[in-house]
């Protein structure tokens, strides 16, 4: 049978006033048995009162900074006789209480009834009489505001001032706190991790301080966000590029004095376009929620450029649309610019896939950073002839090492192997880009 239980304040010694600091229920709310529903405070001590039923709350009759004192009527649970405390004390109600009540559905009543009531005890446990003293400088914090905090992880003495009445720490200021901590971890750390420690080292000989560039500082933030979301694997080939390279020669050969001349890096550009366009995954966002992938129907690629100031990375558009000679000089005209320091911020932007090429400096190999929201970026470093068994004997070859880094959680590594597989193709032989 459902008892309609009242929650009263106990006897707290000789205190005429007692504040409500705290009402941690409402009408509705489940409650456990021993579950705290308020915080009082007198002038000596601060106390939890807990439930002593588990069910319904069924009206509550206190709210913060109200005065009561012992005896006064906190609130009424609906409770099956069963969860009622056992510990209870013979103080029964004598009153019943009418309320309307929504009983389960096999015994659900079709008018309000009349329930007998108990009174619930209530009796401060040893940890309510923890009063904390201000001129200790600890914190002002009721034992049940203490659990929450503790089950959070949170040292209630780190905030210092709450909400509450005389700077008392209530639920919400935990909260607050909480969040404060995991904002301003993320900011200062990159999603909390420790920061690295500031070291002197003056003890080991001169040093002079000089400033980073805004680029490099914006570029910084911008690769550590991205090396902190982004799972990232990078796959390495080789091309054999000496038939395009022939090509490209012959070309250039053409050329009047003072014409652009055509760099390898072009023959790239297209050829992974062409790829893209086989993989659409490759020319693709992943959304916000990170549940569907944004598939893009146009191909614009950014071209990492070295300048005095950093690294910055134009975007060539329409590429699909555009011969060689044009792509050639829009990269001389986007570089000439970023070098300059001229680039406005939509010549960097609405990029598909970026390439970052150092094969005019050097090196074998490297792993680049993939330009979010892209999902890949195709790094190249310096070709080279390399003796290539052809099956009958070895001969001498330009190989042009290629890096491919992906984002995994939107390319498989079957998928970036295939890739790699047809721009390979493409670059071996360029006929093919004609197919
Ligand atoms: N293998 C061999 N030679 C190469 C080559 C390669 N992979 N790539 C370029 N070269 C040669 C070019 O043919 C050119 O030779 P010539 O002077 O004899 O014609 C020379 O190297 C210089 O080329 P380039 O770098 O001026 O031209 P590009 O079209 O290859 O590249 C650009 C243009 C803007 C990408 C490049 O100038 C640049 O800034 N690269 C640096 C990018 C970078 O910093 N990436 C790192 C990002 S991650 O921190």
């Amino acid at each position: 049978m459902a008892i309609l239980i009242e929650i009263r304040v106990p006897d707290v010694g000789n205190v005429a006033e007692i504040d409500v600091v705290e009402v941690l229920i409402q009408a509705g709310d489940i409650v456990a048995l021993e579950q705290t529903v308020a915080t009082l405070e007198t002038d000596k001590a601060s106390m939890d009162l807990p439930s002593s039923a588990s069910g319904t709350i069924q009206q509550v009759y206190i709210k913060p900074g109200d005065k009561v004192s012992e005896g006064s009527l906190i609130a009424t649970v609906l409770a099956s006789d069963a969860a009622a405390s056992s510990t209870e004390p013979a103080q029964q109600a004598a009153t019943p209480v009418a309320a309307p009540v929504d009983l389960p559905v096999a015994d659900k009543a079709p008018e309000p009834v009349n329930l007998p009531v108990k009174s619930a005890p209530v009796v401060a446990s040893a940890e309510t009489v923890a009063s904390i003293d201000p001129a200790t400088g600890k914190a002002h914090a009721s034992p049940a505001i203490r659990l929450f905090a503790r089950e959070l992880g949170v040292d209630v003495s780190k905030i210092k001032t709450g909400s509450g009445r005389k700077g008392r720490i209530l639920k919400d200021d935990v909260k607050n706190f909480v969040k404060k901590v995991i904002t301003e971890g993320i900011v200062a750390t990159g999603s909390g991790i420790p920061s690295l420690p500031a070291v002197d080292f003056s003890p080991y000989g001169e040093t002079e301080i000089q400033k980073l560039s805004k680029i490099k500082r914006l570029t910084g933030q911008n690769l550590t966000r991205v090396w902190l979301n982004l799972p990232m694997v990078t796959y390495h080939e080789e091309v054999d590029i000496t038939d395009m390279e022939a090509f490209r020669n012959a070309l250039n050969a053409e050329k009047t004095k003072g014409e652009l001349k055509i760099t390898g890096l072009m023959f790239i550009i297209k050829a992974l376009v062409a790829a893209m366009q086989q993989f659409p995954e490759f020319n693709a966002s992943l959304s916000a929620d990170g549940e569907s992938l944004i598939l893009k129907k146009y191909f614009n690629i950014g071209i990492a450029v070295d300048t005095p100031n950093g690294l910055v990375v134009p975007v060539l558009r329409n590429v699909n649309n555009k011969n060689i000679n044009e792509l050639a000089l829009e990269l001389a005209q986007k570089s000439d610019k970023a070098r300059l320091g001229k680039l406005l911020p939509g010549d960097m932007q609405g990029g598909c896939m970026s390439i970052s090429s150092l094969g005019g400096i050097g090196g074998t190999s490297f792993t680049p950073i993939v330009n979010a929201p892209e999902v890949a970026i195709l790094g190249v470093t310096r070709a080279k002839m390399q003796p290539v068994w052809n099956g009958k004997e070895f001969l001498p070859r330009l190989m042009l090492p290629l890096d491919l880094t992906y984002d995994h959680r939107v390319i498989d590594g079957a998928q970036g192997a295939r890739f790699m597989a047809t721009l390979k193709q493409y670059l071996s032989d360029i006929r093919r880009l004609l197919l």
